[in-house]
């Protein structure tokens, strides 16, 4: 591996990490969904002009208003990769059940499940916005049913999110570690640019919705006190406090530079029976395992994220992620 390389050259790199059967395949549905990422970020940079910003009027089965981006990023990704031979199914945030490859298409040995744009509340601002995927196994030929989404985090065959920021970035795992790509619109290809991503175990930069303290349980305010409390607090430090409003920004920072993301159960949620806000198979699962691949942790809190044997397809579960040791202090405040 070495940068300069271009996702191609880098995915042919590695087939030594992933295993025989899947090489081929793999490397040709991760360039197809590059593809519908970079068709995307056109999308998402011409913005008004293209005629993408606002609301669809609708929304989705969570009961959310969809942006008309949300809908025409899922469109993108589903007829950009739906032929390819590679695939037997998707399931994707923006639609109720799952999408089966129809039966006059040939069908893959892999699933696809996504958030075609994360942060869409930052579309209409023109923030930083995102598409996170996770691709796991499908044994046999049979049409998928829903049982065959529901696979624990650590069965994820790989895991990446493209964002859509001042440069478009492909971030990935297969397995083996994190690496970027920065989209080359000279070359419209994705180019290795950062080879070896890592998330450093301590850190002073926490993420969080402040807007919803009143609502936080026990462990997460005396967490955030103690870090808004800085050095005279118990934590001994000044912390920094960023919110992208996007989880793949954050994400995005935090595997650049250290950090931890909370997106927690709350008072507010347990009145309307949700078990959180971030999905797990679409958000909390593909960000677990690119954020575990460079060295951090993913956890509810009481679990790790990653350990959860899904029981649907658009089950959301507490989020806790970063630098590791952080990860520990706050689940260890869970525990006690
Ligand atoms: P979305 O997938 O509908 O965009 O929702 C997920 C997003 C995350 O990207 C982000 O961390 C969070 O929701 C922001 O929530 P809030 O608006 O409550 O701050
Ligand atoms: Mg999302």
């Amino acid at each position: 591996m070495q940068a300069g390389q271009t996702l191609a050259e880098y995915l042919q790199s590695q087939r030594h990490v992933m295993p025989e059967q899947d090489a081929k395949a793999l490397e040709a549905l991760l360039l197809k969904v590059a593809h519908a990422c970079i068709r995307l970020t056109w999308l998402v940079r011409r913005g008004e002009l293209a005629g993408v910003l606002g609301a669809a009027g609708q929304e989705n089965v969570q009961g959310e208003e969809q942006k008309k981006l949300d809908i025409i990023a899922n469109e993108v990704f589903i007829g950009s990769i739906e032929t390819s031979g590679l695939l037997a199914g998707f399931a994707s945030e923006e639609m109720d059940n799952h999408y089966p490859i129809r039966e006059d298409l040939t069908r893959g040995q892999y699933l696809l499940t996504f958030d075609p744009l994360d942060g869409s509340s930052n579309i209409d601002v023109n923030g930083s916005t995102g598409t996170i995927f996770s691709i796991t196994r499908h044994g046999g030929s049979d049409a998928p049913v829903d049982a065959d989404f529901l696979q624990a985090g650590t069965e994820q065959v790989c895991a990446g999110y493209c964002l859509y920021s001042s440069a478009s970035m492909l971030v990935l795992t297969l397995g083996d570690g994190v690496v970027g790509f920065t989209l080359d619109d000279e070359r419209n290809g994705f180019v290795l640019t950062h080879p070896n991503m890592k998330v450093p175990a301590q850190t002073s930069e926490f993420a969080i919705n402040a807007a919803y303290s009143g609502y936080w349980q026990p462990p997460v305010k005396r967490y955030i006190s103690e870090c808004v409390a800085g050095s005279d607090g118990p934590l001994g430090k000044s912390y920094n406090m960023r919110w992208a409003g996007s989880m793949v920004g954050d994400i995005h920072r935090i595997l650049c530079r250290g950090g931890v993301f909370l997106y927690p159960l709350d008072e507010r949620m347990i009145k309307a029976g949700k078990d959180g806000k971030l999905r797990l198979l679409y958000e909390a699962n593909p960000m677990g395992m690119l954020i575990e691949q460079a060295g951090g942790k993913a956890h509810t809190g009481l679990v790790p994220i990653m350990d959860i044997a899904p029981d649907s397809l658009h089950q959301r579960v507490p989020v806790i992620m970063g630098s590791a040791e952080e990860v520990d202090l706050i689940v260890s405040y869970h525990l006690n």
